[in-house]
């Protein structure tokens, strides 16, 4: 079933995946600060030209990549095809700035990264830049390296964004015929109005292109960022964590998905400091599956193709975490109704509700609206019973759990009758 009864296209594999990873890979990984060196440091395609040259990806591994998301406890995993400096990871007919046509590599990078991922049973999506910073017709604008001298200015006339539809198509159908079953489509992203046509739409072509991604790939979720929010089937909160579950959908009823750094920087940014604690990491997690969200988590490997040890630690923690915590996770998600306590969030799967204590340690906790609803109490890493206590007579919605070690931050509560 790849669409539900009211038409949609159906989500529930994502829903209930809630936790991917996000790779951002190209040629401004040997550049090595940043994604967006292109623009932030205005150079010219010239001055850019050298990581195309020197790109050279001999340790690419995707079996380990893919291995490290497994353990991690991700269920799928979204790759930039391509990125807005218009470098092509994959063999592209329509340019010859790819993967397959840089000097030392020389080979399709895509491929083997979904057929890695996909053994392992973890669904696929790409990420495709709408933006592209090479292509000689698309427009100059405020988001492009551009340059304000007359002779660039002049040399940039004639662009024509009709040309650059064309193209960018044309590699979403490579992508979409050529590549097997896609799960998503990331694309990113468009800013109508701001191209040639005043009137926005046409900038991209975006019904078209939705309704052809479509057409190539009919139970395929495409995101929010061609501008066309009536044809998404996901939001994508970027680097915030959304209050509430509406909140995170924007105030419609589709899935939501939480993209996040590892430290602040999407590429490879080799003297970034900022790493996020994976305590930290494994919290954002568990606050996006409490308000109904899916975490997609970034890693930016290295120009030579490898995951930074710092990414792969954190990986490998989260994964210590999840598998003994995954059944609170996978498959959960808000527990409508309930209010957690101070510093805590709930998360539930079918008829068990998780208590996730974030504030540590606690002495005891109530459970408001809770009272005579809970069998048992337990925590998640050991089954180890959880004392409950008979609700006071002054507290007489709660039920109260005393004396919580230290030793885990999630309690198990099996419902009796969860309404
Ligand atoms: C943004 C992009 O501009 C960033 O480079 C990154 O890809 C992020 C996920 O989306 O809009």
């Amino acid at each position: 079933m790849t669409t539900t009864a009211a038409g949609r296209t159906d989500t529930t594999w994502f829903t209930e995946a809630r936790f991917g990873l996000f790779v951002h890979w190209g040629i401004y990984s040997a550049a090595a600060r940043h994604e967006w060196v292109k623009n932030r440091e205005r150079l010219t395609d010239a001055q850019y030209q050298r990581y195309f040259d020197h790109f050279e990806p001999d340790l690419y591994d995707p079996e380990a990549w893919a291995e490290a998301a497994q353990r991690a406890g991700m269920r799928y995993t979204v790759l930039t095809t391509k990125h807005h400096d218009g470098f092509c990871l994959w063999d592209t007919e329509q340019t010859d700035y790819s993967a397959v046509h840089a000097p030392l590599c020389g080979r399709d990078l895509l491929r083997p990264f979904l057929d890695a991922f996909r053994s392992r049973g973890l669904r696929t999506g790409l990420y495709h830049s709408l933006i592209d910073w090479h292509h000689p017709d698309f427009p100059v604008d405020l988001m492009h390296p551009q340059r304000d001298d007359e002779e660039f200015i002049a040399a940039t006339k004639g662009r024509d964004m009709a040309k650059y539809r064309e193209y960018l198509h044309a590699q979403v159908t490579e992508l979409l015929t050529r590549y097997g079953d896609i799960s998503t489509m990331w694309f990113d992203f468009s800013y109508p109005g701001r191209g040639f046509n005043a009137k926005g739409r046409d900038d991209w072509g975006s019904a078209e292109l939705a309704a052809l991604v479509r057409r190539l790939q009919p139970g395929i979720l495409i995101n929010n960022r061609l501008d066309l929010l009536e044809e998404a089937d996901f939001i994508t909160p970027e680097q915030v964590q959304p209050v509430s579950a509406a909140s995170g959908a924007r105030g419609t009823q589709l899935p939501w998905e939480a993209c996040q750094t590892l430290n602040g920087s999407w590429g490879y940014d080799r003297d970034n400091l900022d790493w996020k604690p994976s305590e930290l990491l494994v919290r954002m997690l568990v606050d996006t599956v409490s308000k109904n969200g899916n975490l997609l988590l970034n890693v930016g490997p290295t120009g030579r193709g490898e995951f930074d040890p710092r990414a792969l630690t954190r990986l490998r923690e989260i994964g210590d975490w999840m598998r003994v915590h995954e059944r609170s996770v996978i498959g959960a998600g808000e527990a409508a109704g309930l209010t957690a306590p101070t510093g805590c969030r709930y998360t539930r799967r079918g008829n068990r509700l998780y208590l996730h204590l974030m504030d540590w340690p606690m002495r005891h906790v109530h459970l408001e609206g809770l009272a005579g609803k809970v069998a048992y109490a337990q925590f998640l890493h050991d089954a180890s019973e959880v004392k409950m206590l008979e609700p006071a007579p002054e507290w007489e919605t709660n039920v109260s759990i005393h004396g919580i070690p230290s030793s885990s931050q999630t309690l198990e509560l099996p419902i009796q009758r969860p309404d």
